[in-house]
């Protein structure tokens, strides 16, 4: 029997819980899965018992409770440090953590006008120039990283931070987005993954359109 599960939503719509799953997927440990129907209040009112934040994903491990995508990274990481979910070298590490906590915390406007839609594919999509500015922004971290380790992953080796921008790849892939030729082939790494395989052909399986978390970031 797992000792942990995680609750998440939609497989098809919900980032966060892609980030999530794919934390754990990378520490290493064995899980069942929640999943919330988002449109279902019975549903919703038990996520308010299994998620303080009443927010997805939220990780429960042998009485442990933790919720917010960063807190669950780093307490995968205390637990299963040979995943090596946060780099060993000092530095690798810190530059880790500050990449990830910029996906936490910015990127609003790619954000909301991207939202994340495996089962979409929108090939003439107008990108604004604010959402733009994040993509930019978001190439320079990736090139930086990879040019800097050497890839295929942002540390060189598989972590945190693959998780927590695995979401943008899959909004660059809906949306048709324009990339350099380093940027596309990372794209490409991630949604090899196995891991990723497994997710996607899941979110292919959900039946319902979700209207209301199309516009989820
Ligand atoms: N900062 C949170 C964000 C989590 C979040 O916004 N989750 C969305 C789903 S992607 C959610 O639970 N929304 C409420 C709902 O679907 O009812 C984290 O890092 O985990």
């Amino acid at each position: 029997m797992n000792s942990a599960t995680l609750t998440i939503s939609s497989k098809n719509y919900s980032s966060w819980s892609l980030r999530g799953w794919l934390l754990t997927k990378f520490a290493g440990l064995p899980f069942a899965e929640k999943i919330i129907s988002p449109d279902d209040p019975a549903m919703r009112a038990e996520l308010l018992l299994l998620s303080p934040s009443f927010l997805v994903p939220c990780l429960t491990h042998e009485g442990i409770k933790v919720w917010d995508t960063l807190a669950i990274g780093e307490y995968l990481n205390e637990i299963k440090p040979e995943a090596h979910l946060l780099p060993e070298d000092r530095m690798k590490r810190t530059h880790c953590r500050s990449i990830c906590g910029e996906m936490h915390s910015g990127f609003f406007a790619l954000r909301s006008a991207l939202p994340v839609n495996l089962k979409g594919d929108f090939p003439n999509f107008k990108v604004w120039e604010r959402a733009q500015a994040d993509i930019d922004r978001i190439a320079v971290i990736w090139r930086n990283c990879l040019t800097s380790y050497g890839g295929p992953f942002l540390m060189g080796e598989r972590s945190m931070a693959d998780a927590m921008y695995a979401p943008v790849v899959t909004r660059f892939l809906t949306y048709h987005v324009t990339l350099d030729s380093v940027c596309s082939a990372y794209c490409q790494q991630i949604i090899a993954m196995p891991e990723m395989i497994e997710w996607t052909e899941a979110a292919r399986l959900e039946p319902e359109e979700i209207v209301e978390l199309d516009a989820e970031f």
